[in-house]
């Protein structure tokens, strides 16, 4: 659709960005926080630990005073659980709760509205312990988790976010550092599902809660969707696209949204003997929780094409990665698209396409909780950032979430992935992501002095213009 005249960006459009607590914060035994899987997890050879990544938990003013620079009317972080219940269940932290009134507190002094994600892949370590997700009292533990943080900061949180990318749990788990599978287990798909069930379980009861204790917050999941495109205009390979959606992207906002299994994600999992087990009661309880919005994460579009059988899942593959799998779909590179220094394909109007798909779906406003661009950025002797590759990726996205307004979908904000430079979730701190670059190396801490990129003052100004001066 080739429009003659773009309509505006909402006037309260949440311009902001992203960022979560193990990536962020650091401090990550300090003041009383338990460890997270994160924390004990053995992160990827030549890749930095999660003790100090930016060091926010000392840096918060610091940080949000430079958002509040930029011009953020939001802030997408994640509050740690192990921070504010160190064992998972049990004990708060007054530490914990301390910390978070403070960096909600400072969002606030500068006008900033707090997004905060209740889960992003961090489970404490002494949940992992008991069984992490596959546990199925992990429903009643993410459930009280829930309420110690509506209970302290639902006062002044309007918006909340509850498992971040919780289909890249499940695809891609182990490669984060997540996905706990037991001794013994002959099945993992169907293990991998009965943990992805329980999430869907306790999501489902949060959203309820939240709308029984805080009326007026708004609340809504934030998976990665990725629109799958077929690789050819055959027919088969048409059903595969429909398969991997159905895999990667639409069971988990069917599920969000109506509370219901995805039918092509079903067969797929009877198909591979994996259908997860219901407890009484399950059904009702999945049709009980409402999203307000969708936040979604986007990063690029998936080609697949027909399966030949042979495909095998690549168990080094990533959140951004159509894998393959045998019956279903064959993953491919599109031809037509360009990649990331970190081997990422490039689509911005992929991401219309799929704000489009998703409207046309779920009819529900939506906020982009990430997108964004990892590079190698470097620090010049006069204390700059060169990032034009950031921002010319940056607006390319805007520039198609302007169309997509125009197409008539309703978005509430925009939250790239990152504020600040942080931890990659596999390929560590020389991924940058962030307006503000962060002076450490990957094994170096240095001054972790704060620096503002090109892309800070750049996208000061498209804020400043409620996203009308895309210009340098
Ligand atoms: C998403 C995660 C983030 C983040 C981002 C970039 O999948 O929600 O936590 O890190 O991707 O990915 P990476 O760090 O692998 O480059």
């Amino acid at each position: 659709m080739l429009h003659k005249k773009l309509k505006p960006f909402p006037k309260d459009f949440l311009w902001g960005a992203s960022t979560s607590a193990y990536q962020v914060e650091g401090a990550s035994l300090e003041d009383g926080k338990g460890p997270s899987c994160q924390d004990v997890k053995t992160v990827p050879e030549g890749t930095s630990d999660l003790k100090v990544c930016a060091d926010q938990y000392h840096r918060y003013k610091e940080d949000i005073a430079l958002m509040a620079e930029m011009g953020f009317k939001t802030y997408r972080f994640s509050i740690s659980w192990s921070r504010l219940i160190p064992e998972g269940t049990g004990a708060v932290n007054p530490k914990g709760i301390e910390y978070y009134n403070n960096l909600i507190n400072e969002c606030l002094k500068y006008n900033i509205e707090p997004l905060v994600t209740m889960f992003h892949f961090d489970m404490p370590a002494a949940l992992d312990k008991r069984g992490s997700w596959g546990n199925r009292e992990s429903v009643d533990w993410f459930v009280n988790f829930a309420k110690v943080m509506f209970e302290n900061f639902g006062d002044r949180v309007k918006y909340w976010l509850t498992i971040n990318e919780q289909n890249m749990l499940t695809l891609v788990g182990p490669l984060i550092g997540t996905l706990h599978v037991p001794e013994g287990c002959t099945n993992i798909l169907k293990e991998t599902y009965q943990q992805n069930h329980h999430m869907m379980v306790a999501q489902a009861k949060v959203m309820a809660l939240c709308h029984e204790m805080l009326p007026n917050a708004k609340i809504g999941p934030a998976p990665n969707i990725s629109l799958v495109y077929p690789a050819s205009c055959k027919p088969e390979d048409m059903l595969a696209a429909q398969n991997y959606n159905a895999i990667r992207n639409w069971f988990y906002l069917d599920m969000a949204v109506w509370g219901k299994y995805n039918n092509l994600l079903w067969a797929y999992l009877e198909e591979n003997d994996a259908t997860p087990d219901f407890e009484p009661g399950d059904e009702e309880i999945l049709a009980s929780g409402h999203p307000d919005f969708i936040g979604f994460n986007y990063y690029n579009t998936a080609t697949v094409a027909a399966s030949d059988g042979t495909e095998k899942l690549d168990p080094g593959a990533d959140q951004q990665q159509a894998r393959g799998e045998a019956g279903f779909y064959r993953g491919i590179d599109n031809p037509n698209l360009t990649k990331t220094e970190f081997g990422w394909e490039i689509d911005p109007p992929g991401f219309r396409s799929t704000i489009r798909e998703m409207y046309s779906r779920y009819r529900l406003p939506m906020i982009v909780t990430e997108n964004g661009l990892g590079a190698y950025d470097k620090l010049t002797e006069d204390g700059k950032i060169h990032d034009p590759y950031r921002i010319e990726y940056l607006r390319r996205h805007i520039e198609q979430m302007h169309l997509a307004i125009t197409d008539g979908c309703e978005m509430m904000g925009y939250c790239p992935w990152s504020a600040v430079d942080l931890i990659s979730t596999h390929e560590g701190m020389v991924k940058r992501y962030g307006f503000i670059y962060v002076d450490r190396d990957e094994f170096d801490l240095k001054t972790l002095d704060r620096y503002r990129k090109d892309s800070f003052f750049w996208y000061k100004k498209v804020i400043a213009s409620n996203g009308e001066d895309l210009t340098d």
